[in-house]
């Protein structure tokens, strides 16, 4: 393939108005392809583990609390909430969902979001600016809902910035994929790691410099465990480092996602997202022991640190590529091959000297990324607290293997718990196989399991279910 077919893509998002800055990370991120890099892995002979990384509680215990809160006062909090929740079957932000109710009101992602910066700005009296990092899929929808909730108020930071498009590309071709039945389908958002070249293109920095801000903190919207936190606050304006990456201890459960590897000629941090993993080194990579810790997504930034990094680089960070295979209709296997060129926002970690890790909890990291996630979510292990944190006694949460067929999508998995997903407390795992729907007031415990009874079968009200199914009686 030659430039001139890159030539085609540029002037496809030259047509659509785009910004020669999203033109160039795109020629980056399609000429790297085109080189056959995204396919380049971080091999394990040349990096050495991440191992001993201080951990929160033991930074918290010595904080000099005054610090931290200086700290805590010049930082701004940021979303990225650019994905739709396509792998549940979600056309719009998946922040969009509701979890929970709370005082009579129905919380989504966004209302818990919102009720925990609204709580950091009024216990400690910061300014923390709230921002949305959305997507041309995400912002309409969200900026709605923002502006129902009247006690939020930002004046002089924008609550978003809106993310680049770049064109899907034709597998075969390397051309920029026509799909006349749906134009929007022959879009995609760049992958997290556009939130770079976006914050450099919006002026962010500039505006938050002239607020008093220097410290960024950039966390994924499904993760409602990344919370405003004074101490890491504190920590990190302490270190002094550019750029510090909250880490968790890894479990057998942890299976996808990223972890951090030491670069064994230069020191520095790299992310390795599973993706870019060698066939040769998957087991090394996928031991817990071996490499103790993944990546959560919650980042923090140096404002003067990433501002001196975008110029050096003209606004386009060189960050490694990842190589995302659809179909252009990616609901609809028949249509064509294609290819989404994304980058990953830890990955950066890489080019800032001095780049730092820190341990934090599970408490911190609560992802939601299929309806098994969902399931524990919206259960009894979870409690609202009046500052807006999901509490769960220990955050050892039982393996839920729900069955895809019947529970993959939110509207199949809505449709089988019409009064809500039964009580977890005493649930150390749950399967379900075959389509089961759930009554009122269901609790599942020990390893509770249901089988394929081969037809649609139901849990009525007030049961209990165990290892052996429903108990004490045989109903259905
Ligand atoms: N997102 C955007 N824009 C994009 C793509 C994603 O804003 O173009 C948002 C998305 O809405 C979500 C977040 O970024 O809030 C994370 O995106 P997702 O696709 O769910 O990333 P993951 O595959 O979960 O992986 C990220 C890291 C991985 C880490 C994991 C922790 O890449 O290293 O382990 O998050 O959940």
């Amino acid at each position: 393939m030659s430039t001139d077919v890159f030539d085609l893509s540029a002037a496809k998002m030259r047509d659509k108005g785009m910004s020669e800055v999203s033109i160039n990370q795109f020629k980056q991120l399609y000429e790297t392809w085109e080189r056959g890099d995204a396919k380049a892995c971080v091999r394990e002979k040349d990096v050495t583990p991440l191992k001993d990384v201080p951990r929160t509680k033991d930074i918290h215990d010595t904080m000099d609390m005054d610090m931290a809160l200086d700290a805590f006062s010049r930082t701004a909090f940021i979303k990225l909430n650019g994905g739709l929740g396509t792998s549940m079957g979600l056309e719009k932000a998946k922040s969009l969902l509701p979890i929970r109710r709370h005082k009579a009101r129905r919380m989504r992602f966004l209302d818990i979001i919102m009720g925990q910066v609204l709580t950091a700005r009024k216990r400690l009296g910061v300014p923390l600016p709230l921002i949305f990092m959305n997507s041309f899929r995400t912002s309409r929808d969200t900026m709605r809902a923002v502006k129902q909730d009247r006690r939020f108020v930002q004046n002089d930071v924008p609550v978003e910035i809106i993310q680049h498009i770049e064109p899907k590309i034709d597998a075969d071709t390397g051309r920029p994929v026509d799909f006349p039945a749906n134009p929007d389908l022959e879009w995609c958002p760049p992958g997290h790691g556009d939130i770079f070249s976006t914050i450099w293109e919006t002026g962010l920095l500039d505006t938050l410099k002239e607020q008093g801000i220097d410290y960024l903190f950039i966390s994924n919207s499904d993760n409602l465990g990344a919370r405003p936190s004074r101490t890491l606050a504190g920590y990190f304006a302490q270190s002094g480092a550019p750029f510090m990456i909250e880490v968790a201890e890894r479990t057998e459960a942890d299976r996808k996602g990223g972890h951090i590897v030491i670069d064994k000629a230069t020191r520095h941090l790299i992310l390795r997202e599973m993706s870019q993993v060698d066939p040769h080194d998957r087991s090394s990579a996928m031991s817990i022991r071996k490499h103790p810790y993944f990546n959560t997504n919650s980042i923090w930034v140096r404002v003067d640190a990433l501002r001196d990094k975008l110029t050096e680089y003209n606004g386009v960070l060189p960050l490694p590529i990842i190589e995302n295979r659809k179909t252009v209709d990616p609901t609809d296997p028949s249509t064509r091959p294609v290819v989404q060129l994304e980058t990953a926002m830890g990955s950066a970690a890489t080019l800032f000297e001095g780049a730092i890790c820190v341990q934090v909890d599970r408490m911190r990291f609560l992802p939601v990324k299929t309806t098994d996630d969902l399931f524990i979510m919206r259960s009894d292990r979870f409690h609202l607290t009046d500052s807006y944190e999901m509490e769960d006694g220990n955050y050892d949460f039982p393996n839920v293997q729900l069955d895809e067929r019947y529970y993959k999508y939110i509207a199949d998995f809505d449709e089988r718990f019409p009064y809500g997903v039964p009580s977890l407390a005493a649930a150390n795992s749950v399967t379900i196989e075959g389509d089961w729907t759930f009554g009122r007031d269901v609790t599942l415990y020990a390893d509770a399991h249901l089988s394929d009874r081969g037809r649609s079968s139901y849990v009525p009200n007030g049961q209990y279910v165990g290892p052996q199914g429903i108990e004490p009686d045989e109903w259905v």
